[in-house]
């Protein structure tokens, strides 16, 4: 079963957005730089598309992202029509604003010269930085920011001193999640609460990717000297390599989790990207899935 989440707050979250979205000019669609095709909103999608607004595609947190990775899907979203494309990382933000601002201006050229000013929502899965942008874009904290899913629970609207209306929204996911890749990487990304999901079936899901794709960081990191080896068993060489043990020298899997979930999320593991543009829709894994497990 795909991981869903979609709590009470969202429904109201998507009907103030239709009803934002015929207020402003464009969107500034906040995408994870690790999964940003996962991470676009099929709801918002519709929604901008219905109104014919144009989208910024920020891709961000790209200083947790692989560089590679991240330049072939700036490359793939500048052909999209009416659209732009920017990356933005954790330091970069308020250098760039300036950036992000012409972009806005161009996308909407009948907004410009001054008695218009430009009217723009920024959209995008929770705790994707939507709230940060708000903040570094106006440089003053005025947005609540934390390292959690669903922290912005109402709209917010401000003015930036050259006249810019920005508005900030609650993250919002979609009410389904089609494919179990898609939801195991929305999770590992930090997107879903924590309540929604196993953390141990999402760092066992991560180790095999991490074995596959970058395989460096975590073969030194948790001392693991079998990459190829069975997903189970890279969980339980990383618990104990954490010192994640329990009475009767069994491994506590919970503790581990966090620990494993905690260094992809704080990028201690290297800049991994999570899909590909190049690939089918999930970049699915070879290896079996964690309802395809083997029996002990
Ligand atoms: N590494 C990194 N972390 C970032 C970046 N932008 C934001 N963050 C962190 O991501 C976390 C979530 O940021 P928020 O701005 O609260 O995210 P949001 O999209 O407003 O989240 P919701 O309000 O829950 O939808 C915070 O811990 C931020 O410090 C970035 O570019 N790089
Ligand atoms: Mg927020």
């Amino acid at each position: 079963m795909p991981i869903q989440w979609f709590p009470g707050h969202m429904n109201k979250a998507k009907k103030q957005i239709a009803e934002t979205m015929a207020k402003v000019d464009m969107v500034i669609e906040v995408l994870d730089a690790r999964l940003p095709r996962i991470t676009t909103n099929p709801l918002i999608h519709e929604l901008r598309i219905a109104r014919q607004r144009p989208s910024l595609k920020v891709l961000n947190k790209a200083d947790l992202a692989d560089p590679n990775v991240t330049a072939a899907w700036v490359r793939t979203y500048k052909a999209d029509a009416n659209s732009a494309v920017l990356t933005l990382d954790e330091a970069g933000k308020t250098r760039d604003a300036h950036k992000l601002l012409a972009l806005c201006r161009e996308l909407v050229p009948h907004r410009t010269g001054g008695e218009k000013p430009v009217r723009a929502m920024i959209l995008g899965v929770p705790n994707v930085g939507k709230s940060t942008l708000i903040n570094a874009l106006s440089r003053r904290k005025i947005a609540k920011v934390a390292d959690t899913p669903g922290v912005t629970q109402s709209q917010q609207r401000i003015e930036l001193v050259d006249g810019t209306i920005l508005v900030d929204t609650p993250g919002m996911m979609w009410p389904k999640i089609e494919s179990d890749n898609a939801g195991l990487k929305l999770a590992l990304s930090g997107t879903i609460g924590k309540n929604a999901f196993d953390a141990e079936e999402v760092a066992w899901y991560a180790l095999g990717w991490l074995a596959k794709f970058y395989p460096t960081v975590i073969a030194t990191r948790y001392k693991l000297k079998d990459l190829e080896a069975h997903p189970d068993e890279l969980f339980e060489t990383a618990a104990r390599s954490l010192g994640c043990v329990q009475s009767g020298n069994r491994i506590d899997g919970q503790k581990a989790a966090e620990r494993i979930l905690t260094d992809f999320r704080g990028g201690v593991l290297g800049r991994v990207s999570l899909e590909r543009p190049d690939d089918a829709l999930d970049m699915q894994l070879d290896e079996p899935t964690p309802d395809e497990t083997p029996e002990a």
